[in-house]
């Protein structure tokens, strides 16, 4: 494995380059054109700024999260095969710069949901937290307003307002889409992409849908092991593959983590390692990265991703906001770099004792 750090840009993120490069064992970032809208070609040039910027701090590019996915994809409306086009051209582009991990989601109108941003923990740190009641108390349109004071200025992943700005318009639009539907058209997309991402040997890496059930009764589809199966078999490309992100996958306590990986084998292309602690089912809250702190056995889920020979970049996922730092929440740069010397740790034990 690769140990990597998200890093927003230098106009969106709070954490600088030098920072990341101080991380023991980080060489890697994943990055993205956070100011991109989906749809939109990537230039050639400015994927090659943004290379050269991160070279220029003694790091590499380890992948993108994300290229999002245009609704209109999603959906497969008649325009899609355009927006196509322009995925395939952005991929085209990160190829021919030699990046080749893209990370995206296909999930209907909205990526992550929490119902709250800064839920305090005992130790005084706060995170990111879902209620299954909180979300049955609200309306859609109501998500955005209702955790948007917590954002500590930044602009969310998958939360930017121009896109909230719309909900309601999009949930017209998904009425009566189903999950065969959104499978059919995730299969298109897909076939249409894969000839570009063997040209430039680009794999790519779905994230699974967080939380793992419908919400808002939204069809929502890379949600277990079956699924994900499912989706791999159905256009079967090594290039084809996924982003285990345990904190993702594990909001479903039935998802049994290291067994999913097992059978994920050579179609895992990056990982997001979190912990969560459960209350009840469908209460949780983000933890930290330590066995002990949440509800995941930390351990086995990185042994099975060491047995498995995963050998693509991994990172620290949602930490927790810690020592008052003031950051996008989950993205700050304390606990995260606790998460990945815990990990680099679990590693190194691991990859020493197979050897004996
Ligand atoms: C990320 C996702 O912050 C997060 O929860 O794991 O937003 C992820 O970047 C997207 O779903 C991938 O497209
Ligand atoms: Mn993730």
């Amino acid at each position: 494995m690769e140990m990597t750090l998200r890093w927003y840009g230098k106009k969106f993120d709070t954490v600088t380059l030098e920072q990341i490069r101080q991380i023991p064992g980080v060489r890697g970032v994943i990055t993205t054109l956070y100011d991109t809208e989906p749809g939109e070609v990537w230039s050639r040039e400015r994927i090659n700024a943004l290379k050269e910027e991160v070279e220029s701090a003694g790091l590499e590019i380890a992948g993108i999260e994300s290229v999002n996915v245009h609704e209109d994809i999603k959906l497969g409306k008649p325009d899609r095969d355009v927006l196509i086009d322009h995925y395939i051209e952005t991929l085209e582009n990160l190829g021919k710069e030699d990046i080749h991990m893209v990370c995206y989601n296909f999930m209907p109108v909205f990526d992550w949901t929490r119902t709250e941003l800064a839920r305090k923990r005992p130790d005084g740190s706060t995170v990111l937290a879902y209620t299954q009641k909180a979300v049955d108390a609200l309306i859609p349109e109501e998500m955005f307003q209702s955790i948007a004071c917590d954002m500590n200025g930044s602009v969310m992943p998958g939360w930017e307002p121009e896109r909230m700005a719309h909900v309601k318009e999009l949930f017209a639009e998904y009425k009566g889409v189903t999950e065969e539907d959104l499978f059919d058209n995730l299969k298109y997309f897909l076939e249409r992409i894969m000839p570009v991402c063997r040209k430039y040997d680009i794999y790519m890496a779905i994230h699974p849908d967080d939380p793992a059930w419908s919400v808002f009764g939204l069809p929502r589809i890379i949600i277990n092991k079956e699924n994900l199966l499912r989706m791999m078999h159905m256009v079967d490309d090594p290039h084809n593959g996924v982003t285990l992100c345990t904190g993702s996958l594990g909001t479903n306590l039935q998802n049994d983590l290291p067994d999913i990986i097992r059978s994920l084998k050579g179609r895992i292309h990056f990982a997001h390692v979190r912990n969560l602690k459960f209350h009840s089912q469908q209460d949780f809250e983000e933890a930290a990265h330590l066995s002990s702190d949440g509800s995941f056995d930390m351990y086995e889920i990185v042994k099975a991703l060491h047995d498995i020979g995963f050998d693509g970049p991994i990172r620290p996922d949602h930490g927790r906001m810690i020592w008052g730092e003031k950051a996008m929440p989950g993205y700050g740069l304390y606990d995260r770099a606790l998460g990945a010397a815990y990990i680099n740790g679990l590693w190194e034990a691991i990859e020493k004792n197979s050897r004996n």
